[in-house]
């Protein structure tokens, strides 16, 4: 079982800034959480702040992966690029999100990558992505 896990914007700063809405641990760290708890997945891990960039890694990946864990960050709620993507590779698509975006500003209750997903899940934190993992298992 090999998944990518894609991280959007800013989420490089996770642990870093505003821990009140996104908590206390780098992405970095939850991974190797992740990695210890699914041994038996082959958990790979990318991080863009570029648009095209998170496009390229989601065609590179999409016809190979067993399965993709996406947050596109504020992507979501702006890229009908990405969402294309989603919608235009073989390999299914978890729609990932830390804070549960229909609790927040209207403009996040919009994803353009919901329609070409599997499943999303949100609003449980980090867990939100072991979540999405265990869905594939
Ligand atoms: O809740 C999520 O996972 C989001 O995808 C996070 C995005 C936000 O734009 C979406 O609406 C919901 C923002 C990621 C920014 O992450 C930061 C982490 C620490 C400090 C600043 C930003």
């Amino acid at each position: 079982m090999k998944l990518m896990i894609i991280n959007g914007p800013n989420l490089n700063l996770l642990g870093k800034r505003e821990p009140e809405v996104y908590g206390s641990t780098t992405f970095e760290d939850y991974f190797a959480q992740l990695q210890q708890k699914f041994p038996e997945v082959e958990l790979e891990y990318f991080q863009s702040n570029i648009e095209g960039e998170l496009i390229d890694k989601i065609q590179e990946v999409g016809f190979s992966y067993d399965g993709i864990v996406l947050n596109a960050a504020a992507y979501t709620h702006t890229s009908v690029g990405i969402g294309d993507a989603v919608k235009g590779i073989e390999t299914p698509v978890i729609e990932v999100h830390i804070s549960n975006t229909f609790k927040r500003e209207d403009f996040r209750h919009v994803s353009y990558i919901s329609s070409g997903a599997k499943g999303v899940i949100l609003g449980f934190g980090l867990q939100s992505y072991d979540l999405a993992i265990q869905s594939f298992l």
